[in-house]
């Protein structure tokens, strides 16, 4: 399988710890990808022009982190990282959302932050730090009932979530997630101990 990729990009992250806690990291061919360069043909895999995208063994490709992540979770026997019915599924796919809305939310900031200085918008920054903060909120209530961070069963809404949270300190670093948030904070050193979260810690594409 080849995986359209970037080492800075939290989604493609996500694909990759659940291959990894599902054992399915050495299937997986990373193909470095700039979004933004037309030459990397991304735009025949993805109509959407974004990363990650996944070009499986018959052919077929996917895009979508949390589509992708649901195929890769049928291609293993080790205990599923999307629980298949019921409230274990709902919150798991529920976690995964609020996480994903996190990155939504701080995608848009980076690349607010990129654009030229004068057509940045100040109070669509702050909007989006808003929704951020509610929702690392939100966590923090729940933080509790996340379960021992190095669990041998665990599901795609923690591997989202430990993945909305490493983004925020690749990017967001100055604004401190950490504070006010003690039970998410201390959930999130444990989980990033997991040998799939060490082995995908972002870093800007060389
Ligand atoms: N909902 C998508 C979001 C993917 C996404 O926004 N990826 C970013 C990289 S981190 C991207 O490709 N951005 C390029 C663009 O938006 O043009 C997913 O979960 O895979």
């Amino acid at each position: 399988m080849k995986l359209r990729y970037s080492p800075a990009s939290p989604y493609v992250r996500k694909c990759l710890v659940l291959a990894h806690e599902a054992g399915l990291a050495g299937r997986i061919q990373p193909v470095p990808t700039v979004t933004h360069d037309p030459a990397s043909g991304l735009a025949k895999d993805n109509p959407l022009g974004k990363i990650p995208a996944l070009i499986a063994k018959d052919g077929q490709v996917l895009f979508d982190s949390p589509v992708i992540c649901e195929y890769l979770d049928g291609l293993h026997r080790r205990p599923k990282l999307f629980p298949a019915r019921g409230k274990a599924r709902w919150t798991a796919l529920r976690r995964q959302a609020v996480a994903d809305g996190i990155l939504d939310a701080s995608l848009l900031r980076r690349y607010e932050s990129l654009r030229p200085e004068g057509e940045r918008s100040a109070t669509w920054d702050d909007k989006q730090k808003s929704v951020v903060a509610l929702a690392l909120d939100a966590l923090e209530k729940e933080a509790g009932d996340l379960g021992k961070p190095t669990a041998k069963r665990i599901t795609i809404g923690h591997i989202a979530i430990g993945c909305a949270l490493g983004y925020l300190d690749f990017r967001f670093a100055a604004d401190d997630w950490r504070k006010g948030r003690p039970k998410l904070a201390r959930w999130f050193e444990g989980f990033s101990q997991r040998p799939a979260m060490a082995a995908t810690v972002p870093k800007d594409m060389t």
